[in-house]
């Protein structure tokens, strides 16, 4: 059994607000979870699955892409993991009586939040042209039209494939073969506008586009800066991180212009006495302005170059190069420029330069409050300086930790899901399949809405996600969408996009992470990878919300022998059938996936292994320690795509 969902008026579904939380977690949180979870599950499906979640025989929890460590809890998942878990799980359906009681337009009156309450999509859904309401299709003609409309097109590039990143490797992989093969890089996703940043500003200095830290660095280090970032919120599992490397001794410094609740209490639900009491999390709290971050970190590498014996003198020669060029435009940073940039008086600043410096092995985490400004890139090269200058790069409890937000939007990246791949990966993938890929880019998500708004793009096809809503300038966003003639979803629930189409729209709904999905060769599982880099398998184990529901491997590969048709060697059948057989190839294409069914055989955590014998299984990608630089805009190695 389960509660009706909202009731669609305005008043009573209205968000309510409250007095600010000076503590996060705790016992309300578990309760809480707990009643949204039955509230949508009910009791059966919610045992069944928050047993499983991020556990090393289940599947990965949806909620967002902190890792796991090695030794798991019972409850290894969080409020808003239960309450994403729930949202997927829940026993509420979309069937085709509710897109007949709801046309289009009424659709979208509607508040996201109530969209989403209205519990799982069981059938294609098709919106004829001219046509008020969704109506029910059949899977093969669903696949007909869409490979009717790319077919028609005057260039594949004129196709638009959007990823949102909770889509799994296996289906990733396949979504770029199947464009690519088609004829386009046209591969917008979420990264775009989450951690874009974060990945150019770490392929400029790093060389690699991706964090260099693992959880035990968490655990190790003696100081951690939290940069705009809400873990309290988006990432809660990451409070007990922080709690456990407190607990061994590391001090941390937030930087935020709002005094998060996780940040200044902490109560660990998974100990009886921190449920309790909790623990402050903050030694220092850095208030800083908006956008303030960037002349901060500048002035504390000034600071850092100015005090003696400060700097890691060996690390900076052998490791990193253009340090001149970077000092001369550190030493310009100026005290009242910084105060007035920052908001923070010189005590506070200088009581940080004192952490830094007492520290040995340093962390900087960090998300959208430092990722989303114009100025993104240059303010995440100075954190990242800042660590160069101090050696606390490649060093066991040191590094760079930009935490993701999609469960699996880093695995896609790496699995090719980027508008911009490197000739490295397109030879690769050329070779495997005996295709040719295009060479040129593709068009990002901004550009793809410019695409559709001046015609130069038709078809808008959607692994996931909530394009419309998601994405900057909504109407302009939702004016280019109606030009489409197009417009595709493959979803498990309902949302906005749904309900501005094109001239012609489908929904294709989807098994969600904690479904069980069987195959003609047997039960499958998919893999995912963290914000630390590591990939593990994924099974879902719950009875799908309806048995016309498609994974998304299976949609992909459908499609693509619909749009290619006998033309195309790849085996697309094969694929579908068993998901062992997308990983071999994955294996061949992908750097550091050798032997991938065989590491993700073992339970637990395959992957990166940075520091070789720590990690297990192959290492993913060569050591972060030799390719530090000191740079203030350099090109990287192009070798990592990076995650945005
Ligand atoms: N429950 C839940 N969890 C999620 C998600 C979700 O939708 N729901 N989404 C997932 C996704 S996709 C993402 S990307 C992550 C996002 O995770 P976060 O980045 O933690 O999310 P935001 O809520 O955007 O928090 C931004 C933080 O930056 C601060 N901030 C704003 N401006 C500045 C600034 O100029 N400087 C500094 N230093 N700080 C600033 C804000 O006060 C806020 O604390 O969460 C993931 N987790
Ligand atoms: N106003 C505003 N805009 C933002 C942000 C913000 O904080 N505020 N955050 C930005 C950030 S950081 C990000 S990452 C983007 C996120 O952008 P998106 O990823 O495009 O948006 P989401 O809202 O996460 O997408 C949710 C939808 O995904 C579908 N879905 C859920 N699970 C699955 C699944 O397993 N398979 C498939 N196929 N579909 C599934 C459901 O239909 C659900 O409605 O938004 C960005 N835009
Ligand atoms: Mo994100």
């Amino acid at each position: 059994m389960a509660t009706k969902p909202p009731t669609g008026d305005p008043v009573q579904d209205a968000p309510r607000v409250g007095e600010a939380q000076h503590a996060a977690a705790g016992l309300p949180a578990v309760a809480h979870s707990l009643l949204v979870a039955r509230q949508q599950m009910g009791v059966v499906r919610t045992a069944q699955t928050l047993l499983k979640v991020n556990q090393k025989n289940g599947f990965d929890c949806p909620g967002c892409a902190w890792p796991e460590g090695d030794e798991r809890h019972t409850a290894e998942f969080c409020e808003n993991g239960a309450k994403a878990v729930a949202e997927e799980a829940t026993l509420r359906r979309v069937t085709p009586d509710f897109f007949a009681a709801h046309p289009v337009a009424d659709l979208a009156t509607r508040s996201g939040y109530w969209l989403g309450q209205q519990g799982r999509i069981t059938q294609p859904m098709y919106l004829p042209e001219g046509a008020e309401r969704y109506e029910a299709i059949d899977w093969e003609r669903a696949f007909d039209i869409i490979a009717e409309e790319l077919r028609a097109l005057d260039s594949p590039d004129e196709a638009l494939f959007y990823t949102s990143g909770r889509t799994s490797n296996e289906a990733a992989f396949l979504l770029q073969l199947f464009a690519r093969e088609f004829g386009t890089n046209n591969l917008p996703d979420c990264s775009n506008m989450c951690h874009e940043s974060s990945g150019s500003a770490l392929t400029e200095t790093i060389g690699i586009g991706k964090g260099s830290v693992t959880l035990e660095d968490l655990h190790r280090a003696d100081l951690i800066i939290v940069a705009g970032q809400n873990p309290g919120t988006n990432h809660p599992r990451m409070l007990s991180a922080l709690e456990k490397a407190k607990k061994a001794g590391a001090k941390i410094i937030s930087v935020n212009p709002l005094p998060e609740a996780g940040l200044e209490r902490f109560k660990n639900p998974q100990t009886p006495l921190g449920m309790v009491r909790g623990t402050a999390l903050n030694d220092l709290f850095l208030q800083i302005r908006i956008g303030g971050d960037q002349a901060l970190f500048r002035l504390l590498n000034k600071m850092i170059l100015q005090t003696e014996g400060a700097v890691d003198e060996t690390f900076v020669r052998e490791h990193t190069h253009g340090f001149e060029e970077f000092a001369a435009a550190a030493r310009e940073a100026d005290w009242a420029e910084t105060l007035t940039a920052t908001g923070l008086d010189r005590e506070t600043i200088e009581k940080a330069l004192a952490m830094v410096l007492a520290s040995k092995r340093t962390i900087v985490c960090w998300a959208m409050g430092l990722t989303q400004h114009k100025h993104s890139v240059p303010t995440i090269r100075e954190v990242v300086n800042l660590l160069l200058l101090r050696g606390s790069i490649g060093r066991p409890g040191a590094g760079v930790c930009p935490v993701r937000g999609h469960s699996n939007v880093q695995g896609d990246r790496t699995m090719g899901i980027f508008e911009r791949p490197s000739p490295a990966f397109l030879d690769a993938l050329d070779k495997e399949f005996g295709i040719t890929s295009p060479r040129h880019h593709g068009y990002d998500v901004v550009r793809s809405i410019r695409a559709l708004r001046d015609g130069d793009a038709k078809v808008f096809i959607a692994m996931g996600g909530n394009f419309v809503a998601a994405t900057p300038d909504t109407d302009v966003t939702e004016a280019a969408m109606r030009r489409a003639r197009l417009t595709v979803h493959v979803s498990t629930k309902v949302n906005r996009s749904h309900a501005v189409t094109g001239t012609r729209a489908l929904i294709l709904p989807t098994l969600g992470r904690t479904d069980k999905d069987v195959q003609a060769s047997g039960k499958q599982f998919v893999t995912v990878e963290d914000s630390m880099s590591m990939v593990h398998a994924s099974r879902g184990n719950l009875t799908p919300a309806s048995p016309h529901l498609l994974s998304e491997p299976a949609i992909v590969a459908r499609l693509a022998r619909a749009v290619l048709g006998p033309g195309s060697a790849t085996p697309w059948e094969e694929f579908e059938k068993d998901y062992a057989t997308i990983r071999d190839r994955i294996s061949r294409v992908v750097p550091g996936f050798e032997d991938f069914n065989a590491r993700v055989a073992r339970p637990g955590r395959s992957g990166s292994g940075r520091r070789g014998s720590r990690g297990r299984g192959v290492p993913r990608r060569p050591s972060t320690r030799s390719r530090g630089r000191c740079t203030r805009r350099r090109r990287g190695r192009g070798r990592g795509r990076p995650p945005g």
